[in-house]
């Protein structure tokens, strides 16, 4: 079963899944990384996406295989530019940042790095990443020189969202930024998710399992944790219990 298709039947069956973020401008010491990437296998965490939005060190490699070594999770790319392209991963989002009007994140980034991506041999999911408002800027929202989606907004999310299905995205992305200080209203995922039928994913600012099962109450089908994990990855094995007993 490919990683697309794993996501859309777990979002047809109503199984919500947990995608640990895994930043190699963060976690850049080997025993660390592999401390981590231990527990969150232990929890039973269901997806792993690897990427940032800066990349400062030479880090994104090793870390892959890294991770690679440690765990069976599949891994997907979750790229803040055509540099974090390898064929060590599972599957990649390949996304078109659709909340913002800069070219270079719509579409230039993406002509880059589409022959590395063909060369790589990887799973490739079309994603339509919108970037919401949440209480300060976020390293996606300046490096990508864009205006995110105000966060009292959920109408313009959800025709957002809608435009991005009717151009062929096969996932929707609804991303705080890492460390937001708001977590995506619960409003603006029900708006998003009533008027789409790809599955939806939710991150930025899930600290808690209380979030993150708000989350998928509102209309989440994946929920994105990243932040939380750096600071203590055993928060991982507390949110696989919520979510057990929830869904
Ligand atoms: C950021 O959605 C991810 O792109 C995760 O955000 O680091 O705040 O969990 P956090």
């Amino acid at each position: 079963m490919s990683v697309y298709q794993h996501i859309t039947s777990s979002a047809k069956e109503g199984r919500k899944l947990l995608a640990v973020l895994l930043d190699p401008d963060h976690l850049h010491d080997e025993a660390q990384l592999r401390e981590t990437v231990g527990i969150v296998h232990a929890s039973g965490a269901d997806l792993i996406l690897y990427g940032g939005s800066l990349m400062t060190g030479a880090y994104f490699e090793e870390g892959l295989k890294i991770i690679r070594q440690c765990t069976h999770i599949p891994v997907i790319l979750f790229p803040g530019s055509a540099m974090q392209v390898s064929p060590h991963a599972d599957a990649i989002l390949f996304t078109s940042l659709i909340s913002g009007r800069n070219p270079e994140f719509l579409i230039g980034q993406q002509v880059l790095a589409a022959p590395v991506v063909k060369a790589a041999g990887l799973e490739v999911i079309p994603t339509g990443y919108m970037i919401v408002e949440s209480g300060r800027p976020t390293t996606a929202s300046y490096v990508s020189n864009t205006a995110p989606i105000p966060r009292h907004k959920p109408e313009i999310a959800a025709t957002t969202a809608m435009a991005g299905e009717m151009l062929g995205q096969l996932l929707i992305y609804l991303d705080g930024g890492s460390g937001a200080e708001h977590a995506v209203s619960s409003a603006m995922i029900s708006a998003v998710k009533s008027q789409i039928s790809v599955p939806l994913v939710v991150g930025g600012g899930i600290n808690t399992p209380e979030e993150l099962l708000a989350r998928y109450e509102a209309g989440a089908d994946v929920a994105v944790v990243g932040t939380a994990a750096e600071k203590d990855p055993f928060v991982i094995r507390d949110m696989v219990c919520a979510l057990k007993a929830a869904y």
